[in-house]
């Protein structure tokens, strides 16, 4: 990363990739999670790079539903780990959440490197090495979850989710967080909040806002969350995209 010019036109975009090619080296982050990645930076590009203001309220009603949650869990997969393991870490800390490891393509080596990754950014007791729960309706690999985590949990934040596992979430009546850069992929579809922004503007972002609610009352974090209209959100993420306006 030091020898990128921080005034290149493209230096976040360039900081991006090369974090996802060292999750790679690292065996932290899957060779898929590069394909991933390049999806997520034309879209990226086309929002003008930007946290557009509708994203900037679903990163509040975010919060504000973490804030409010009695068991609230940040699922964390290989590109998570790459891109944001420190503020994912500082996102579990503003809101009193778990942080779990749940992976796509689960193998013991990467659920272990993640999870020791994010040690070295600061967390304790991450979550999603004892996989002793299964959410319903998905098969094998991809159900396994902590039963006093990601099963049990009421709020769950899950970027970069693949749409069967954010649709079998909500099957279960959780309270879904996505954060995705393609507003027509099918996880924030079925989101109860869509948060269509890049994960590297978003968390922090997040973490802004519920350390700014951190004194607010219980009314005015529904108020929040009341005023989120998701369906204005996703449609005007793609009317960015499309039209650029
Ligand atoms: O680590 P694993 O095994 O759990 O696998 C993780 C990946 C991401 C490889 C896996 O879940 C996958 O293949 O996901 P998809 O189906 O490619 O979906 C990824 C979505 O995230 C796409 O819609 C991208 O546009 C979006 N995306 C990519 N990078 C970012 C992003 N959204 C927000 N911020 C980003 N930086």
């Amino acid at each position: 990363e030091e020898e990128i010019p921080e005034d290149h036109p493209r230096y976040q975009d360039l900081i991006t990739r090369h974090r996802i090619e060292n999750g790679v080296e690292k065996g932290i982050t899957h060779l898929q999670g590069m394909h991933a990645e390049g999806r997520g930076s034309a879209f990226d590009y086309l929002l003008g790079e930007e946290t557009i203001p509708s994203a900037d309220a679903a990163e509040r009603a975010a919060a504000a539903h973490l804030l409010l949650a009695e068991q609230p869990v940040l699922s964390i997969n290989g590109n998570v780990a790459a891109l944001v393991p420190g503020e994912m870490v500082d996102l579990a800390d503003a809101v009193d959440a778990d942080l779990e490891v749940n992976l796509f393509n689960r193998t013991p080596e990467r659920i272990e490197a993640i999870a020791e990754h994010l040690r070295e950014h600061g967390a304790e007791g991450v979550k999603g090495l004892t996989a002793d729960a299964r959410i319903p309706n998905l098969d094998h690999q991809r159900a396994k979850v902590d039963a006093d985590g990601i099963y049990a949990a009421d709020v769950v934040v899950v970027p970069l989710e693949d749409g069967d596992r954010a649709e079998a979430l909500q099957e279960m009546e959780k309270t879904e967080i996505v954060i995705d850069l393609n507003p027509l992929s099918r996880s924030p579809q079925v989101a109860e909040i869509p948060i269509v922004d890049n994960i590297i503007r978003a968390v922090p972002n997040m973490t802004a806002h519920a350390e700014e609610l951190a004194t607010a009352s219980e009314a005015e974090l529904r108020a929040i969350i009341e005023e989120f209209d998701r369906e204005h959100a996703l449609e005007a993420a793609e009317e960015r995209i499309r039209n650029g306006v």
